[in-house]
């Protein structure tokens, strides 16, 4: 058993020396003195031994536990060493080295379409506000003049939360709480994000952006929104553009019109941009129904005042000449560079 036991020690140094990882050594920590290794083994062989040698046989084994648990601690701490060193010299940092650029991203086109007619508006004193895009039906339709059973209210246009909560499909709803305020004049542009339930395809999608305006003051005229507009389109598409006031219906303005713009392409002689027309239609506007006074409190008698709508994504797609909608919403970097 003596001799057993001084081969089992033995045989554990070279082995322990010899390891050259902390894993290994871990394995032949386990192989000796685990629940199931050498030397607690030869513990569980001492009824072989003669019982007066039991004692000094026992202090035997505990002596050669001791030592292996020695021996292991040293080599681990060498390896532990070690490994730490290989450590820090693979993970140094070479501070000198030139950092790597990041990527700068671009602003979107809708966003430079958005600073420059805010550029336009705000150079004519207008103010630019926001409002909600959770709305109360009653700020998107009623107070605009949209009866309960105006065509726009179906659930298969609008997006509703609950029966008088919904996602504004216009921003005028901004406007309609501007007016209720009840300071005058007012002079403001709303851009922000509408919805309505449109299925995608390469001009309608279910979120897209307006910028409407609405101006009231003591006599306000349709020649205030001609020249206005007018103006506008000059300063977006260049000084020789041309407008025209074609009669349309909104229900929150009477009179309504549409306008178009002399095609910026080919200066209204007519080509594919313009299909072949001359003009091209950027906004709706109209001089603000009395009834949309009223209703917000103010006195149609004493104030009138225009507004108008635009889509935002309809003068980026024509003012970077785009020719699909969905290409604006994926974001894919090689795209949104050109701009
Ligand atoms: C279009 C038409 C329009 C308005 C929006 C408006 C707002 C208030 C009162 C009266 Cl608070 N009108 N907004 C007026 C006429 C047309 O938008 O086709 N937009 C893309």
């Amino acid at each position: 058993m003596r001799e057993k036991l001084e081969q089992i020690k033995l045989e554990a140094m070279k082995r322990i020396e010899a390891s050259d990882a902390l894993d290994k050594l871990k394995d032949i920590q386990v192989a000796y003195l685990g629940k199931k290794g050498e030397l607690t083994s030869v513990m569980k062989n001492m009824k072989n031994v003669a019982p007066e040698e039991r004692p000094q046989f026992g202090q035997m084994v505990n002596e050669a536990r001791t030592a292996i648990e020695n021996k292991i601690e040293e080599v681990r701490k060498t390896l532990a060493a070690a490994a730490l060193e290989k450590r820090l010299n693979d993970e140094v940092i070479d501070v000198t080295l030139p950092a790597e650029r990041s990527v700068i991203g671009h602003s979107h086109p809708n966003t430079v379409a958005l600073e420059e007619l805010e550029r336009i508006f705000v150079g004519m004193g207008y103010e630019v506000v926001e409002g909600p895009e959770i709305e109360y039906d009653y700020y998107n339709f009623e107070a605009l003049n949209i009866p309960a059973n105006h065509p726009a209210k179906d659930e298969q246009d609008t997006f509703y939360i609950t029966n008088d909560i919904l996602l504004r499909t216009q921003t005028s709803s901004v406007q309609a709480r501007i007016m209720e305020k009840g300071e005058l004049p007012i002079r403001v542009i709303a851009p922000g994000r509408v919805f309505r339930s449109d299925e995608v395809d390469a001009t309608h999608s279910p979120s897209f952006h307006q910028v409407e305006g609405l101006v009231i003051d003591k006599n306000i005229t349709f020649a205030d929104l001609k020249g206005t507009l007018a103006q506008f389109a000059k300063e977006l598409f260049g000084e020789n553009t041309k407008v025209k006031f074609r009669p349309h219906h909104f229900p929150f303005t009477e009179p309504s019109a549409e306008v178009d713009v002399s095609c910026f392409k080919c200066g209204g002689k007519g080509c594919r941009f313009c299909k072949g027309s001359g003009w091209i239609e950027i906004l709706g506007c109209g001089m603000v129904h009395p009834r949309v006074l009223k209703m917000s409190g103010i006195d149609p008698e004493k104030y009138t005042g225009f507004a108008f709508g635009i889509g935002l994504e309809r003068i980026a797609l024509l003012k970077y000449e785009i020719d699909d909608m969905r290409l604006l919403y994926e974001n894919d970097e090689r795209f949104l560079k050109q701009f």
